[in-house]
């Protein structure tokens, strides 16, 4: 359950706002805060949701065409993601179920592991560096970035 006293924060920061994309039948949402890779991926979590998963083509378009919704969007934007390979150097895992990264959509040259301290995935849409709604490793408590969580329903018969 979400504390009540939190309920106040998540309507002014309009988190009830999900929205299901039915391309993929998952439902997203961008809060209007902006943070590490870390708190980023806290704060899904608070709100029983998860930083996101990508395990499909079709579930990268699907938060494209999402982000292109909110006011988050621009021709240089870039969103934390809930990949990562700090336990591992060079063996991204999705950290909100532990699966190995196997669908990818890295940019060009990603990931490069830069100054060696790059262990956290962005989505990121900044056509004039070669980004086009691809993937790049940076610095977890680096940049505070908006962040993409997503809602996923279990239930007994759910597979995560
Ligand atoms: C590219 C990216 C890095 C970093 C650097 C400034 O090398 O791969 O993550 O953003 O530019
Ligand atoms: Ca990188």
């Amino acid at each position: 359950m979400v504390h009540p006293g939190r309920v106040v924060i998540l309507l002014l920061l309009g988190l009830n706002h999900f929205v299901l994309m039915a391309s993929t039948n998952k439902k997203y949402f961008i809060p209007s805060i902006r943070a590490n890779w870390f708190k980023a991926n806290e704060f899904c979590n608070s709100l029983q949701t998860r930083l996101t998963v990508i395990k499909s083509k079709e579930e990268n378009e699907a938060i494209a065409s999402y982000v292109k919704t909110t006011d988050k969007y621009s021709d240089e934007c870039s969103f934390w993601i809930g990949g990562t390979d700090l336990a591992d150097e060079g063996v991204f895992i999705w950290t909100a179920t532990g699966e190995r990264v196997s669908y990818s959509n890295w940019g060009p040259s990603e990931p490069n592991n830069h100054n060696g301290n790059e262990h956290c995935m962005q989505l990121a849409y900044i056509p004039a560096e070669g980004y086009h709604w691809t993937w790049n490793d940076n610095v977890c408590n680096g940049q505070s970035l908006y962040f993409v969580c997503e809602n996923v329903e279990f239930n007994c018969v759910t597979n995560f």
